[in-house]
């Protein structure tokens, strides 16, 4: 199947950070929980190294893993599948496309294109790491997010919008400010979901739920985020 395809069918994903540890035990529980694909990925203290055994460790199950790209000297080869954040509301363009020249014109020829996906990101969490460093106005409306879902579906083609709240759950307007903005798009959350109320909530409005932090802090939550959903996706 190829990426998009995948893709089209993520209700519920997790987030890994290379950065941050995870005990074989707990990895072995994420990737048989029955969610869709792990998405490699973070912000702070990524290296090819990290990264890479991350990758290894994650290979050895049956679940469909990709990499977020945020640092291209992390870059994992052979990786099944690639996504790239383009920053909407970002006030420099180095994240919006940038960062993104640069690696296409180091890798040219190399660059696998049916395994990658272009994400239209639009960061609103002012205090996470993620805004700080790609200097975001992160002070939008419900007009804004529609408009910033328009312009990256309908005029960009990005096949996915992605709503990041990194580390607070975020405003259920927001979300369903996006829904009406996009016609093609796949709409992913991501962001402080902590409880059955917060995942029912986003999952109503977003097609797919990313679940980090809560790996990290509370296992047993974060594995049972993949039912709440999966059944208010089934509810829908
Ligand atoms: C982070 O959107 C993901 O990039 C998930 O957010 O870590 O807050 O769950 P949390």
């Amino acid at each position: 199947m190829s990426l998009l395809r995948q893709i089209g069918t993520w209700r519920h994903v997790f987030k890994l950070d290379p950065n941050r540890p995870l005990s074989d035990a707990a990895l072995e529980c994420i990737c048989t929980s029955k969610t869709d694909a792990i998405i490699i990925g973070g912000t702070d203290g990524i290296t090819y190294e990290n990264t890479h055994l991350l990758w290894q460790r994650v290979k050895s199950y049956e679940i469909p893993c990709v990499q977020e790209i945020s640092t291209f000297s992390a870059i994992l080869l052979g990786c099944e599948g690639y996504l790239i954040p383009s920053v909407l509301n970002t006030e420099d363009a180095y994240w919006l496309k940038g960062a993104h020249y640069e690696a296409i014109r180091t890798y040219g020829d190399l660059i696998p294109w049916e395994k990658v996906a272009g994400q239209g990101y639009v960061i609103l969490n002012p205090e996470a790491k993620v805004s700080r460093l790609t200097h975001c106005n992160t002070n939008l409306s419900t007009e804004d997010l529609i408009a910033y879902a328009r312009l990256s579906d309908q005029l960009f083609h990005l096949p996915i919008f992605y709503i990041e709240y990194s580390g607070t759950y975020g405003q259920i307007e927001m979300v369903r400010a996006a829904r009406r903005g996009l016609r093609k798009a796949r709409l992913f959350y991501g962001g402080g979901i902590r409880t059955q109320t917060q995942a029912e909530e986003m999952a109503t409005w977003a097609d797919t739920i990313v679940i980090g932090n809560l790996v990290y802090e509370d296992l047993k939550q974060a594995l049972a985020s993949v039912a709440w959903v999966k059944e208010t996706a089934q509810r829908k």
